[in-house]
């Protein structure tokens, strides 16, 4: 699930000349991703890369990929051009949108020491979940870009696959998850994502393997659930941390999930935040994606 990018297609695109982008919307605009794509395609190797890239988020067993671009971000900083370029790829796998009107397309998620510790931006355990959880719509794919890991060394992503955590789940269980009885959080001043659902089924559509599985731990904690519910949505949380994956995500890392698929999470930022210089803690800027109508990963 880790993509390297092949010299040849690293040398090229330190030398490529991307435009900035524009918006339409919340969506970014159809011209920059022809743009993109234009200029994107005509460099050695980029289509197979892109294919990879696919295949790891929606082929058999998959739904997660690192890309690692961390030559590029040594070569041209993290500034606009390495964004571009991770904002073309990103543009390959499905439509980057922002759904807060105050990000336009990338988020700042940097370490807030008095924040909820269990939050984003916060820095304890941000236990599994999947992003916009309470949205009719949420985005089919969240995407993660390292600028800068914790520099004390914490905070490894952790990854698992939600389909087959309910799957190892027993058939009571599971009747329990599929019944609309959980909430979690607020919802206002979104674009995109549809309405809020609350309260919503874990287990969401008709067929099994497909939905979305809408779990964000969180809820255990931060919601009244009954007891019944509560029960089969902590035993979910418990499959899902058997069977996870965990990695630190390195300067340059652009990791993308789909969140059909996998859920995904942070482990701790190292204790002692409050020492180092805000300009110096983790930094990971995040986008969202909108599968294209029709590519199979939409419904
Ligand atoms: O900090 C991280 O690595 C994950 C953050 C996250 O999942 C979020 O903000 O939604
Ligand atoms: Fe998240």
């Amino acid at each position: 699930m880790f993509i390297n990018i092949p010299s040849e297609l690293e040398a090229a695109l330190i030398d490529l000349p991307l435009p900035e982008w524009e918006l339409d919307g919340s969506f970014l605009a159809q011209s920059t991703m022809e743009k993109y794509r234009a200029e994107l395609t005509a460099t050695p190797r980029f289509e197979e890369t892109v294919a990879t890239l696919r295949h790891a988020l929606t082929g058999e067993g998959g739904g997660y990929a690192v890309l690692r671009l961390g030559n590029l971000a040594k070569d041209l900083g993290t500034g606009d051009r390495f964004r571009q370029l991770a904002t073309g790829f990103a543009a390959e796998v499905a439509v980057p949108f922002s759904p807060f009107p105050r990000w336009p397309l990338w988020k700042d998620i940097g370490v807030k020491v008095d924040k909820d510790p269990g939050k984003s931006s916060g820095i304890g355990y941000n236990a599994f979940h999947m992003d916009l959880v309470n949205a009719t719509l949420p985005p089919d794919y969240t995407t993660l870009l390292c600028i800068r890991p914790d520099p004390l060394g914490g905070g490894p992503s952790i990854l698992s696959d939600a389909h087959a955590a309910v799957a190892r789940m027993s058939e009571p269980s599971r009747a329990l998850l599929a019944e609309p009885a959980y909430h979690y959080g607020t919802f206002f001043d979104l674009f995109s994502v549809g309405e809020e659902y609350k309260p919503f089924p874990i287990l969401d559509g008709f067929d099994p393997g497909e939905g979305f599985v809408r779990f964000t731990a969180k809820m255990l904690e931060r919601s009244q659930l009954g007891q019944a519910h509560a029960n089969a949505a902590q035993e979910l949380g418990k499959e899902l941390v058997r069977e996870q994956v965990s990695f630190m995500l390195q300067p340059g890392d652009y990791l993308i999930v789909n969140q059909r698929r996998f859920l995904h999470g942070r482990e701790a930022l190292h204790s002692g935040q409050e020492t180092v210089p805000v300009s110096d803690r983790r930094l990971l800027l995040q986008l969202f994606l909108r599968a294209r109508a029709g590519d199979g990963s939409a419904a």
